[in-house]
């Protein structure tokens, strides 16, 4: 049995609503990939060199990246040499195995909050600017509340107006402490709200940064002076530091995920927005070219749109219809 059908019946079992919400932010995606990839396999009965060059570029045109794209390519060549396979059709399938390959890459991969087993467990959230930092962290505290946790979120971008307001009002729609201080450093509030915490018993606190594009030294000194106060009253806090990468950004996002690894010690990453894009292999290029795992999706807009990242349930998304038009 192939990945495909594994994952098909996997899902079978498990809560629907679930695999809906990937189905649905994936709707995008599949529409181009897919119906790309079956035009593709009805107009080439053989694999051959032609083919090759017309799947290269529908997965770049999903946003897998040239480099992931070529390394995708050649383990798929040396697949078909080694099972004799010929007919495009018998290929589908093996094409759904080997994104899975690439993602996981015989990692085990951990996608879920490295959750500290003492005191508050902190996480910072950080990116450029309108990638969708603060949703995220409504979101996540919604999720995390739900399990019954006590959350604190820190309004740490005290830079653009309205900031704080927003923070604020993600706090009031999931029922959690938001602390904040206008016209403060980012580090003199997040001070105060990590002392809160501590002193208040919370078991989760989520940091919420300015996503203002400054010179990388300015953003580096910052989050130096962020995470030296943060150590200090926590120690080995930040438990995470979360990237957010809006997926509608495509190699963009793949460069801003580089700098800022090279700034900080990027323990995840949120992408967001994959319902609004057709180029959701950007997930598998993440991957691949930056090594850092994604840990949750952003689904849409509302606090019941983000999930842990799940590669099964991502690539099922992706190949549904394949099934279906089979
Ligand atoms: N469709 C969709 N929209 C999203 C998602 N996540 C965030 N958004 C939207 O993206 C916009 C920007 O989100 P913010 O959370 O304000 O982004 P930010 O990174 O905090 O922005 P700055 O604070 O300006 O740096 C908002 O309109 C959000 O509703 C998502 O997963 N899907
Ligand atoms: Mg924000």
């Amino acid at each position: 049995m192939g990945m495909f059908d594994k994952f098909k019946n996997l899902f079978q079992k498990e809560n629907k609503e679930e695999v809906e919400k990937y189905d649905v932010g994936l709707e995008k995606t599949r529409k181009e990939f897919t119906s790309k990839l079956n035009l593709l396999t009805m107009k080439h009965n053989r694999i051959d060199e032609a083919y090759y060059e017309e799947l290269e570029d529908i997965l770049i045109e999903a946003d897998i990246g040239v480099n992931t794209v070529i390394h995708f390519i050649d383990q798929l060549r040396a697949r078909v040499k080694k099972e004799n396979i010929v007919t495009a059709s018998d290929l589908k399938e093996i094409i759904v195995d080997e994104m899975f390959i690439i993602y996981v890459q015989n990692q085990i991969i951990v996608n879920k909050i490295n959750y500290s087993q003492e005191g508050p467990t902190v996480v910072l959230f950080v990116g450029v600017n309108g990638v969708g930092k603060t949703t995220t962290i409504g979101k996540l505290a919604y999720q995390i509340k739900q399990q019954g946790k006590k959350v604190l979120l820190i309004a740490g971008d005290t830079f653009r107006a309205g900031a704080v307001e927003q923070l604020m009002e993600w706090g009031e729609r999931t029922s959690c402490d938001v602390v904040y201080k206008m016209e403060a450093d980012p580090a003199s509030v997040i001070y105060d709200g990590l002392e809160k915490a501590k002193k208040e018993s919370y078991d989760v606190v989520l940091i919420d940064t300015a996503g203002r594009l400054q010179n990388k030294v300015n953003l580096m000194n910052e989050l130096e002076k962020i995470n030296k106060v943060i150590g200090k009253i926590i120690p080995n806090a930040p438990h995470e530091t979360l990237l957010v990468m809006d997926a509608t950004t495509g190699q963009n996002g793949i460069q801003q995920a580089k700098s800022f690894q090279e700034i900080t010690n990027i323990t995840g990453i949120v992408l967001t927005k994959l319902d609004g894009t057709a180029k959701g292999g950007i997930v598998l290029a993440i991957k691949d070219s930056v090594g850092i795992p994604v840990k949750y999706v952003g689904l849409g807009e509302k606090k019941e749109d983000l999930r842990v990242f799940d590669i099964e349930k991502y690539i099922y998304g992706l190949f549904k219809e394949m099934d279906e038009e089979k």
